[in-house]
């Protein structure tokens, strides 16, 4: 299949996050993306650049206020005079007011990031916009009649919501991409999010909308990032009731507890029957995965591609976690493979 790829990502580098107690290196670093390529590339698959298109087409998905935001933070933290790493240390809980939006740097970072994982550094804008691309330019390639198309994204999106950032995440490029078949004539569009953690940002996007049906598996958020949504009573909210399906499931889960999950989860979207898929496909599944603890094994991506394939649904995955570098092109290239057959 045709998989879109941007030399872009790498200027994402360098940056540092707030884990476990330390500040360490990101685990979401440019190399990820590098051996996707490289595997995928020799799996056969097209590498094709995205393509231009109007940054109003970011406001379908994003707030204006918050895409400016993230376009310029890293320029005016240095302009500020300021050392060290553009990260957040002080949040909105609960108690403290919502509706101010501080002028100062600070509190900037603070009303629009929601941790301390997602650093902002020099290149981060040009990635993040080279990914959106990417994920709109496969959600083109399908809506014109391609049978499925890859985003190869970097940085990934499904934290990311409407005006909050977060989990690696700057802008949503599954939402980006469904919004795109949306706008093209597909009347309903699912997004099945298959990556570790819990696409919060998707569900938060799509929650009041009958137009995009929203599915995920993931860890459970009782013990896994993003612990504060998730959870299977969340069903989305007014015309959206019903068309957010959460399927959480508990660390250490293998192949055989997955696999009925997926089944569960392929079953709500036959009866939705939309016109076309958008995965969240990220690979932090797999068994030795530095930050999951989920059980699946190499073998078994070539098997979720053959079930996803199996829906027959015109089909843009895009990509989103996956940290065990060694492995990462091999499981992608595992579930890509299944749509060739
Ligand atoms: N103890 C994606 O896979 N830190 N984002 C988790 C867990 C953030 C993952 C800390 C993980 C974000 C796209
Ligand atoms: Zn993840």
């Amino acid at each position: 299949m045709k998989a879109v790829y941007s030399p872009l990502h790498a200027r994402h580098d360098g940056g540092f996050e707030l884990y476990r107690g330390q500040l360490v290196p990101t685990f979401e670093t440019p190399d990820r993306a590098e051996i996707i390529r490289a595997a995928i590339a020799a799996a056969g698959h097209e590498l094709v650049q995205p393509r231009e298109f109007p940054e109003s087409r970011l406001l379908g998905v994003h707030d204006g206020e918050f895409v400016e935001f993230l376009r310029g933070a890293h320029a005016r933290w240095q302009s500020e005079g300021r050392q060290g790493h553009v990260i957040p240390s002080g949040f909105p809980a609960r108690g403290l007011r919502q509706d101010r939006r501080p002028s100062g740097i600070s509190g900037s970072l603070g009303y629009y990031a929601f941790d301390a994982s997602t650093p902002i550094v020099a290149g981060t804008w040009d990635a993040v916009l080279a990914a959106a691309r990417s994920a709109m330019t496969a959600a083109a390639l399908v809506a014109e009649g391609e049978r499925a198309a890859y985003a190869l994204c970097r940085p990934p999106g499904h934290h990311a919501a409407r005006s909050t950032y977060g989990g690696y995440c700057y802008l949503n490029n599954a939402a980006l991409a469904a919004q795109y078949l949306r706008d093209a004539g597909h009347r309903r569009v699912t997004i099945l999010d298959v990556d570790y953690h819990h696409g919060n940002g998707t569900q938060e996007i799509f929650w009041e909308r009958e137009d995009v049906q929203f599915v995920s598996l993931h860890g459970d958020p009782e013990t896994e990032y993003p612990w504060f949504l998730g959870y299977a009573d969340e069903r989305g909210a007014g015309p959206g009731e019903g068309f957010t399906l959460n399927l959480p499931l508990p660390a250490g889960t293998a192949w055989d507890a997955y696999a009925a999950a997926l089944q569960t989860a392929l079953g709500a979207i036959t009866r939705y029957d939309p016109e076309s898929l958008v995965v969240s496909l990220g690979v932090d599944t797999f068994v030795s995965d530095p930050i999951s603890s989920f059980k699946l094994e190499s073998r078994h991506y070539p098997l979720i591609g053959g079930l996803l394939a199996g829906l027959r649904l015109p089909t843009v995955l895009v990509q989103e976690g996956g940290y065990a570098v060694a492995e990462i092109g091999e499981n992608v290239a595992g579930v890509l493979g299944a749509f060739a057959d």
